[in-house]
């Protein structure tokens, strides 16, 4: 064993983060077998949605006239109103210009033409093999849609680059259920209009068909603030009745990301979406209810993560994850990594990109990594000046627990 001193300690410890290979549990990234769903690129960066969201607080562009405008047309408004026409400085903006840099781009010269001309003339799978590279990320957990029109591509039997995982996500069986009662109907699932166990079992058998042909590694949803369980609901039926035995049958993970507010501005399309807090009850009667049940939990609000924290210090079968969405910023996933680290130790996943666009990877996990590394150095010190010896191969252990085997030990882990 290599004992750092403390002049080593900081270097160390940033090698080692950068060093580590990534599994990134969250992501909207496909391969190119899934073709459109594919999204890469200097346009796509530019318009993101977290970005058109702040383009918007300045065009004088109506967001119905900004819908209308080409791809092209839009970035070149993003470019202009929130790069060019005052300063980049939000975690969007910085994070599109991260990307470049790391993608050997001069922003200095702010030459949009040419950064388009260089990532347009890389071939999809030369591109991705460059950004994970790159990143460092060796596994990417996508979220897959059975409702959605990605479900040819699954159905075709078409191969996925195995560096791509599988991930059943069912907002609309969960959060929409009379229409997707409906398409399971049309696609022979002869679920009934009450909840019989007919209607159950044809349920369950549609969920194990996917299962079949994803092979995902855990089951998603995204739910409202407002989410309640157990109620009188069919969100709670099928949760408890359906979704819950799949997981335990299948030893898999119920991811739930808690926290999104309906679309408070639907004109903004994607960008439309608030944060609410939510009511970590609910979470508590399903750990209570089903402890062998293993799930995944972040939750959108910053008013929540406290609570979410001392939960998880109450029940090993569930595992805190990522700082999501519009907690995805410098200022939070430091005050949440803090708090984490010092109730949970390194029983945590501190991070996933949610990334949509295949150059994201390199922001999200570049900005990520560095602000982890540091709260670590403060922690490592911290128990060195108790005169504990911090030994380099175990600085290696916990960052790999950190970014990856935290995620893959406990999607093993039998309860
Ligand atoms: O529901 C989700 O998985 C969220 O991550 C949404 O996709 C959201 O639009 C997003 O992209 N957040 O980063
Ligand atoms: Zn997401």
């Amino acid at each position: 064993m290599t004992t750092l001193t403390r002049e080593q300690l900081p270097a160390a410890v940033r090698q080692i983060v950068a060093a580590q290979p990534i599994t990134d549990m969250h992501t909207h990234l496909y391969p190119p077998a899934f073709g459109a769903n594919m999204l890469r690129g200097v346009d796509e960066l530019l318009t993101y949605h977290y970005l058109v969201a702040e383009t918007l607080r300045w065009s004088t562009l109506s967001p119905e006239a900004f819908w209308l405008l080409s791809k092209r047309e839009q970035a070149d408004l993003v470019w202009q109103e929130l790069f060019l026409a005052r300063s980049p400085i939000s975690e969007a903006c910085r994070g599109v210009l991260t990307s470049l840099q790391l993608m050997g781009l001069d922003t200095g010269t702010r030459d949009l033409a040419a950064y388009r001309r260089t990532l347009e003339e890389m071939p999809a799978e030369a591109h991705i093999d460059r950004v994970l590279a790159q990143a460092n990320v060796e596994s990417v957990v996508m979220t897959n849609d059975a409702f959605g029109d990605e479900r040819d591509v699954w159905l075709s039997g078409a191969a996925v680059d195995p560096r791509f995982h599988a991930v059943l996500r069912l907002d609309p069986l969960l959060n929409d259920y009379p229409r997707s009662r409906r398409k399971l109907i049309e696609w022979g699932y002869a679920v009934e209009e009450e909840w019989t166990e007919q209607s159950k079992a044809e349920v369950r058998r549609f969920l194990m068909d996917w299962v079949g042909r994803m092979k995902p590694l855990y089951v998603a949803v995204s739910f409202p603030s407002t989410f309640v369980f157990p109620d009188d609901s069919d969100r709670s039926r099928l949760i408890a009745d359906c979704i819950l035995p799949l997981c335990r049958d299948t030893n898999m993970p119920f991811a739930m990301m808690i926290g999104v507010r309906g679309k408070v501005n639907p004109a903004l399309g994607d960008a439309g979406y608030m944060v609410g807090r939510a009511d970590l009850e609910s979470v508590t009667n399903l750990l209570q209810r089903y402890p062998r049940n293993k799930f995944f939990v972040t939750m959108l609000s910053r008013e929540n993560q406290h609570e979410l924290t001392v939960l998880a210090r109450k029940f090993g079968q569930l595992m805190v994850f990522g700082c999501w969405w519009f907690l995805n910023n410098p200022v939070l996933i430091g005050d949440m990594t803090r708090m984490r680290l010092e109730m949970l130790g390194t029983s945590v996943i501190p991070q996933h990109s949610d990334a949509r666009i295949l150059d994201q990877l390199l922001y999200k996990w570049s900005h990520s990594k560095r602000l982890i590394g540091e709260i670590l150095i403060d922690k490592y010190n911290d128990i060195a000046d108790t005169g504990w010896r911090i030994e380099r191969a175990e600085i290696e252990r916990d960052v790999a627990d950190l970014f990856k085997d935290n995620f893959w030990r406990f999607l093993k882990k039998k309860l």
